[in-house]
C-alpha cells in the first residue's frame, strides 16, 4: 500500500492501532485468501480492493466529498443506498467483522450482545477506520435491540439517524416504512444540498440494480457441480459490496462472472466433484469475518451459497424501475426493502421458504446455519429453520459463534463430524 499516512493522520486515526490492525489484516488475508489453489484471476481485482481497503478507496471518498458530496455511513440492508446516491451522497458500510476492538466497546456496551455490534462500535471508539472517520453521519435503524441501543451511544461521537423498520410485513409496516424513506430524504436532502427528484432516484435504482443483477448472474455460476469458485472468494466479493465504487465494482463482478463460466465449460474449479456441497445461513459474515467459511472449506467441503446479508439477501429482489413518479419510486423501495428476509420480521415465512428453494437450486448436501453469540432473532429462528429442513431431508448444524479464535478448534471438529455424516 502507498503511504497514506498523511490521509490518515487528517482524519484522526490512532496510527499505531491502525498499522497493528493492517499488518494483521495482512497476514490473515495471506493465509486464508492468497493461499488458495486455483483461483480466478479476476480475483485479482478483488485482491487490489482489499490491499487499499484503508488507501485507495477512502482517498476517492475524500475526493467526492471536496466536490461538495457526503459520505453516509450505515450497517444494515434496510438502509436504501439508492436514495443516498440520488442526494448526491455516497453509502458505505461500516459493520465490524473483527474481534480488535471489543475491549474498547466493553467499556461503553455490556459484554453479552452480540460481536457484531461490539466490532461496530469499537472501530468508531478505537478511531483505526477511516471508513468511520470519513463518514459524514451514520445512518441506523431498529432491526434488533442491541443495535437500536447502540445508536444512542455512536451518536455522542458521530450524528446518527436511526430510521424505523418495522418488524412486520403488514400493510400498517409498509406504511411505516415508506413514512421513514421520507424523514430520510429530509435528512440527506440537507446533507446534500439538493433535491432527490425523480431522474436522480431513477438512475440511482437503476445503478444499484444493475450492481445487484451482476451478483445474482454470479451467484448463478455457483449452482454448478463443482462451483468454479470457492465460497471464501464469493463472501469476499459480497463484503467488497458495500463500500466498493458502484459502476467498477459491477464491471469487476461481470468480469469475474464470464470467467467463471469458461472455467465450467473447461471443468476447472478449486473442489473436486465429490467435495460435499454447504450453504451457510444466517446472520451477515462481515468483512474480516471469514472464519466459518475457511473452516468449512479447509474441512474438505465447498460453501455454494450464502443465506444472509452478505449473500443472496443482498441482491436477490430488484427495484421496480417503471415507477412513472418519485410518489412510486418510493413505493417501489418500500416493496423491495420490505421484502428482505431478515429474522426481524415475525412471522418470517418467506425466509424459511427461501432457504429450502436455495437448498434445491444450489444442490446443497447441507446447511450450516450461523448465529452470532447474543444474536435472539437468528438464534431462536433456528428452530423453525430447522424443522423445515429436516422435514426436507436436508442435514443442518448449528453453529453459535462469536469473532475470537477460541472456538476455532471446536468447531472444526463440529463441521467435520457433520460432513462425515452427510457423506455417509
Ligand atoms: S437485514 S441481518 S444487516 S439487521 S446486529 S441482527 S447479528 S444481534 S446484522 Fe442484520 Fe440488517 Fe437483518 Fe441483515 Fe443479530 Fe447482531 Fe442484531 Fe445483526
Amino acid at each position: 500500500m502507498s503511504n497514506y499516512d498523511e490521509m490518515w493522520k487528517s482524519l484522526n486515526i490512532d496510527l499505531d492501532t491502525h498499522c497493528k490492525l493492517l499488518d494483521v489484516l495482512g497476514q490473515v488475508y495471506t493465509d486464508i485468501y492468497l493461499n488458495q489453489g486455483n483461483r480466478p484471476e479476476a480475483m485479482e481485482y478483488f485482491d487490489f480492493v482489499v490491499g487499499e481497503v484503508h488507501g485507495l478507496r477512502i482517498k476517492e471518498l475524500l475526493e467526492h466529498k471536496a466536490k461538495g458530496g457526503f459520505i453516509a455511513g450505515a450497517f444494515c440492508l434496510f438502509v436504501p443506498d439508492e436514495l443516498i446516491l440520488a442526494a448526491g451522497g455516497l453509502p458505505i458500510g461500516l459493520c465490524g467483522g473483527a474481534d480488535l476492538t471489543t475491549a474498547k466497546a466493553e467499556e461503553f456496551l455490556p459484554r453479552n450482545i452480540c460481536p457484531l455490534i461490539k466490532s461496530s462500535v469499537g472501530f468508531k471508539l478505537a478511531k483505526i477506520c477511516p471508513y468511520f472517520e470519513s463518514s459524514d453521519f451514520l445512518i441506523g435503524e431498529t432491526t434488533c435491540d442491541g443495535k437500536k441501543k447502540a445508536w444512542e451511544i455512536l451518536n455522542d461521537f458521530i450524528p446518527t439517524h436511526v430510521m424505523h423498520v418495522p418488524h412486520m410485513k403488514t400493510d400498517a409496516g409498509q406504511r411505516v416504512y415508506r413514512l421513514e424513506l421520507e424523514r430520510l430524504m429530509g435528512k440527506l436532502e440537507e446533507a446534500g444540498k439538493r433535491k432527490i427528484g425523480f431522474e436522480n432516484l431513477k438512475k440511482a435504482i437503476e445503478l444499484m440494480n444493475n450492481k445487484r443483477r451482476a451478483l445474482a448472474r454470479l451467484y448463478e455460476t455457483r449452482k454448478h457441480q463443482p462451483s468454479p469458485i470457492s465460497g471464501k472468494d464469493a463472501l469476499l466479493i459480497s463484503q467488497v459490496a458495500f463500500y466498493d465504487d458502484i459502476p467498477r465494482f459491477t464491471a469487476s463482478v461481470d468480469k469475474l462472472t464470464a470467467e467463471l463460466n469458461k472455467r465450467i465449460e473447461a471443468g476447472i474449479s478449486p473442489f473436486a466433484g465429490t467435495a460435499p456441497r454447504i450453504m451457510l445461513s444466517g446472520c451477515p459474515s462481515v468483512v474480516p469475518n471469514w472464519k466459518l467459511h475457511h473452516i468449512i472449506e479447509t474441512s474438505g467441503a465447498s460453501v455454494v451459497v450464502e443465506e444472509a446479508c452478505t449473500g443472496t439477501r443482498y441482491f436477490e429482489t430488484m427495484v421496480d424501475e417503471s415507477a412513472a413518479s418519485l410518489d412510486e419510486q418510493l413505493d417501489a423501495l418500500t416493496q423491495r426493502y420490505l421484502s428482505i428476509n431478515c429474522s426481524c420480521f415475525t412471522p418470517n415465512t418467506d425466509r424459511i421458504e427461501q432457504i429450502i428453494k436455495y437448498a434445491r437450486e444450489y444442490h446443497v448436501d447441507g446447511v450450516v446455519y450461523n448465529t452470532l453469540q447474543f444474536c435472539h432473532t437468528y438464534n431462536v429462528e433456528y428452530t423453525k429453520v430447522e424443522k423445515a429442513l429436516k422435514e426436507a431431508g436436508i442435514p443442518v448444524l448449528k453453529i453459535e459463534t462469536d469473532y475470537t479464535a477460541e472456538d476455532a478448534g471446536q468447531i472444526q471438529t463440529r463441521i467435520e463430524a457433520f460432513l462425515e455424516q452427510i457423506k455417509s
